[in-house]
């Protein structure tokens, strides 16, 4: 099976949306839901809504669980925290939805703010700089270490891997972004390739834990990441590789502004080939649009146009690479 290109949508996205994202030929959605919609019967009421449009959920997430500070902190009431984070993937397993997704960042996405940048057309859209993040003082009180992190991950991967095993409903771990060792006094767990590698040690190499991999994180940090074409070539003979996010930069730290793809700093085009040639059977999208706007469709509409140009450097790689064909030409 080859990539697929998604959009994120909640469940009560509107019936013209659906339509809307048909008609631009993308048949995966990512299901954002909120904690009191993850019970069965609501799931199976939206996968039906949407399957008259010939849209299949690919993947649920519920960002209090995906980002969770009780969890990802170890603090008091993290059982409780966990055994909802279990309940929804019974749920999932149950509606058939093949896996969540889960991001060590209890602070979540760390950027300076959203402006009109240097390399943005005048689109608004997410910056960092360094200097002014790293100066900030501790979000959560004090500062977490690495082995404390690495610890509240452990606890978590201990007794939810077999759940996840048990029910199929697998994980893929998105990188901590913007990705260096610690960010407002809390260590990251993965911010490169071997800590990714740190992580899945965690995990006891279960298949349960799989891998949402973040062009944009990659290219953040450039080199010091890790070598993002060999990663593709490993994490996609490894099985690991469930989600795609196809994002690109204008530098690397210590200050970037996200972009379009074409207009960043990152030849998108080789990472897609690479993507393709590696057969990479995963899920795609281009995780971050620029600001909406309200009468052009807001974010769906803000999606429209960069998923689009995704499709285009898809296709082309697969026709260039013979994994896509024409009765002409
Ligand atoms: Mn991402």
């Amino acid at each position: 099976m080859s990539m697929r290109a998604q959009v994120p949508v909640n469940t009560l996205e509107p019936d013209d949306n659906l339509c809307f994202i048909r008609e631009m030929g993308i048949e995966f959605v990512t299901l954002s839901l909120r904690p009191e919609e993850v019970e069965i019967d609501t799931l199976l009421r939206v996968k039906e809504r949407f399957s008259k449009f010939d849209i299949k959920v690919s993947d649920a997430f519920c960002t209090p669980l995906q980002k969770n500070k009780i969890i990802q902190l170890g603090l008091d009431g993290r059982d409780a925290e966990i055994d909802k984070f279990s309940n929804m993937l019974y749920v999932l397993g149950r509606a058939g939805i093949e896996f969540t997704s889960v991001a060590w960042q209890p602070n979540g996405i760390l950027r300076t703010g959203m402006k009109a940048g240097k390399f943005t057309r005048g689109g608004v859209s997410m910056y960092a700089d360094m200097e002014e993040i790293g100066a900030r003082p501790y979000a959560n009180g004090r500062d977490y270490s690495e082995e404390e992190i690495r610890e509240t991950f452990k606890y978590f991967m201990d007794r939810i891997l077999p759940v996840s095993e048990e029910t199929g409903v697998r994980m893929a771990l998105h990188p901590n972004d913007p990705p260096v060792k610690s960010l407002a006094g809390v260590a990251s767990l993965f911010y490169n390739t071997e800590t990714f590698k740190k992580a899945l040690e965690i995990a006891k190499y279960s298949p349960a834990l799989g891998l949402k991999l973040c062009t944009g994180c990659w290219l953040e940090a450039g080199d010091l990441f890790g070598d993002l074409m060999e990663d593709i070539r490993t994490f996609c003979e490894q099985g690991r590789l469930l989600c795609v996010h196809f994002r690109n930069v204008s530098s690397e730290m210590p200050y970037f502004e996200e972009t379009l793809a074409e207009d960043g700093y990152a030849n998108m085009y080789a990472i897609m080939k690479q993507l393709v040639a590696c057969d990479c059977n995963a899920v795609i999208s281009i995780d971050h649009a620029f600001r909406g706007y309200e009468s052009v469709g807001g974010q769906l509409g803000a999606f429209a146009y960069p998923t689009g140009y995704l499709k285009g450097l898809m296709h082309s790689a697969e026709i260039e690479l013979k994994k896509r064909r024409y009765k002409k030409y």
